[in-house]
């Protein structure tokens, strides 16, 4: 359910430029002229800059560079993606939350997002470090009508979308990493986990988890993780601004997603090979049976990794890791 507070911003963020007046604020939510002065105090506490012109109304100037549900819905261009944000400052995992709500008929295209996370998880009951106000932590509820067997193809997409903003916003050189990691210079920066409610032929719905590094300095990073892993701010020499990154985020995946309903996976999948890490090239692949040499072809329109063994044989792999 979206808050009030939520409503005004979103009513104030549609219209950037130009003032809305307390009594169209009024009269679109419903609510008295004094509530809407003790809504826009509220968010002046928050950080957010408000000007409010007798006879004319009220405009966002400023605002705050915390994440929260507002700042994000703030500039946030999209039509669907994030109309619904829910914030924690601190969570055991996205991923819990948002299979909470998505069970509790949440929308499609509701984003969790966590400054901290104390239990976030990776693949295969792994871990996910999430320290606080470091990283983007969230998890996208998507509602697709695709079979459930196509659904690692949503893990491929949310991997292009994440390389497109790191590349096109950032002018960094991402590759990714089969199936789901984001390197630069070789090291992990970002993660993505898919998770799925379906019956045997139907998604009833998918989460969609991203972890990105962000302002982590070298010592941020937990120990057994620092020679594998960076952050942005470790490749950039900067810090950047979470809100504005998870807005590019939000509308490369809604523009992403709608080309891929409209077009079909072929065009993730040049473009994931595009960033493809190793991909041509003799590596050592990891399943739960052996470890093998092959030649990375690319992927599958089911999103499996292609590898050519040595007897020339490509095969699909479904799980596993490449040059772990
Ligand atoms: C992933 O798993 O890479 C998926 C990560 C998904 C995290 C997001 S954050 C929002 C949402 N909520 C969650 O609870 N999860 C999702 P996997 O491929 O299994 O990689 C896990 C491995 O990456 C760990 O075993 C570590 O070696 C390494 N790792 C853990 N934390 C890391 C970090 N912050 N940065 C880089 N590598 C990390």
């Amino acid at each position: 359910m979206e808050s009030t507070r939520a409503k005004i911003i979103n009513l104030l963020s549609s219209n950037q430029d130009s003032y809305i007046s307390g009594q169209e604020i009024s009269n679109q939510l419903q609510i008295s002229r004094s509530a809407i002065w003790k809504h826009i105090k509220e968010l002046e506490k928050d950080g957010y800059v408000i000007e409010g012109i007798r006879n004319r109304g009220y405009r966002i100037l400023q605002s705050p560079n915390k994440v929260s549900e507002n700042t994000v819905q703030w500039g946030l261009n999209t039509n669907w993606l994030g109309k619904s944000i829910i914030h924690k400052e601190s969570t055991t995992s996205t991923q819990h939350i948002a299979h909470d709500l998505a069970t509790n008929h949440a929308d499609h295209g509701t984003v969790v997002i966590a400054d901290e996370q104390t239990a976030g998880k990776g693949r295969l009951s792994r871990a996910w470090y999430s320290s606080k106000n470091k990283g983007i932590w969230m998890s996208i509820i998507l509602r697709p009508s695709i079979p459930p067997y196509l659904a690692p193809q949503l893990t491929l997409l949310t991997a292009t979308v994440l390389a497109d903003v790191l590349k096109k916003e950032l002018k960094l050189n991402p590759k990714i990493k089969w199936p789901n990691d984001i390197l630069l210079q070789d090291k992990k920066t970002s993660g993505i986990l898919t998770e799925m409610q379906a019956e045997q032929d139907r998604i009833q719905y998918v989460v969609i988890g991203i972890g990105i590094n962000v302002n982590h300095e070298p010592d941020d990073l937990a120990e057994d993780i620092q020679s594998k892993a960076t952050s942005l701010k470790i490749e950039t020499g900067k810090s950047w601004n979470m809100t504005e990154l998870i807005q590019q985020i939000l509308l490369y995946f809604e523009k992403t997603y709608e080309d891929f309903l409209d077009k079909g996976f072929s065009v993730i999948k040049e473009k994931w090979e595009s960033y493809g890490y190793r991909i041509g090239e003799v590596t050592s692949i990891k399943t739960f049976h052996d470890v093998q040499r092959a030649v990375l072809t690319g992927i599958a329109e089911d999103g499996a990794l292609l590898a050519k063994y040595e007897d020339g044989t490509i095969k699909k792999v479904y799980s596993g890791e490449i040059d772990w």
